[in-house]
């Protein structure tokens, strides 16, 4: 079954196919939505951002950032989820918050990896970049940010699947968002990167269990949407920083956007599941998964609208 702009949320959808749907989306919604590419990646594809505002750029903005590991497929089903129950109103809840926030999602940060899972490798979780001696491809584009870059959880090893690359920076997917993010900063209150697998609502940073001034605050938000998250369909979402929860992980998206822009909130979400399925989510639990992360989504809004 398709939905109206013609992407199924009953099935996994490729590169192309997401692509389509944010330029039908636009195109049908011009009022209120655009594409842009913020760079492209390392083997030339567009990093294909949609903006979905109904002010001129004047807005708080909202910015989600999804599939930055390849095999991660769950999170760009779940944000073209949310693009599409904005767009098409589905979810009040959620529309309303246009009046409040301009609202940027980049469903595929990753599209040389996610193409990658199609085609060959469908564990890959690197970018495709060649930068090494060595036969192995791909940084991990989680590490690659250049905030504490290197400092643990992240590997100088090219074949290591959490490679932080050659330098900070090395893969110019994480230099575009970076140069985008910092190009709209100063309007930035909302950070969001969503990762698979898990259910957890993770605080920065990874590089250090020491808590952020702001920890509590952050605890208290995560743990209200991840009640939210509960009462759709029962999952229950752990709150912590990454530290705590998972591991030591630097250079992180959401990492350099807490330490370097400093947003009101910046957090990550590992959504469904608990390992059963784990990265091969069968493709009959996006449409749940997209809801309750819309339930989730909508708490977090009226959080940071409040603060
Ligand atoms: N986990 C993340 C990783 O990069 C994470 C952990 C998620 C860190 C969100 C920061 C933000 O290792 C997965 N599943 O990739
Ligand atoms: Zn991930």
């Amino acid at each position: 079954i398709n939905n109206e702009l013609g992407l199924s949320f009953t099935q996994y959808s490729t590169l192309d196919q997401i692509d389509a749907f944010l330029q039908s989306g636009a195109r049908d919604h011009s009022d209120i939505a655009s594409v842009i590419s913020i760079g492209k990646s390392f083997e030339g594809r567009d990093l294909n951002v949609i903006k979905i505002s109904k002010s001129n750029d004047t807005k708080p903005v909202v910015f989600i950032d999804a599939n930055i590991h390849a095999r991660e497929w769950i999170t760009s089903a779940v944000a073209t989820f949310v693009i599409d129950s904005l767009l098409n109103g589905t979810n009040t809840n959620l529309t309303s918050f246009l009046n409040d926030f301009d609202i940027y999602v980049l469903p595929v940060l990753n599209p040389d990896g996610f193409v990658f899972t199609h085609q060959s490798n469908r564990l890959w979780r690197k970018t495709r970049s060649n930068y090494s001696s060595t036969s192995c491809l791909g940084a991990d584009p989680n590490r690659n940010f250049g905030f504490h870059w290197l400092e643990g959880g992240s590997s100088t090893n090219p074949c290591s699947e959490t490679h932080a690359g050659a330098k900070a920076f090395s893969e110019p997917e994480t230099v575009a968002l970076s140069k985008f993010l910092t190009s709209i900063s100063s309007r930035l209150v909302f950070y969001l990167s969503i990762h698979s697998y898990g259910h957890y609502i993770l605080i920065p940073y990874g590089h250090t269990n020491v808590k952020i001034p702001e920890y509590n605050n952050y605890y208290r938000i995560g743990s209200n949407a991840a009640r939210s998250i509960a009462q759709r369909y029962g999952k229950q979402f752990r709150t912590g920083n990454v530290v705590d929860l998972l591991y030591v992980a630097s250079g992180e998206s959401f990492d350099w956007v807490k330490g370097i822009l400093n947003p009101y909130l910046s957090l990550g979400i590992e959504l469904r599941d608990q390992g059963q399925y784990g990265f091969v989510l069968p493709a009959s639990q996006i449409i749940e998964s997209g809801q309750e992360f819309v339930d989730g989504l909508v708490t977090f809004l009226q959080e940071v609208k409040a603060g």
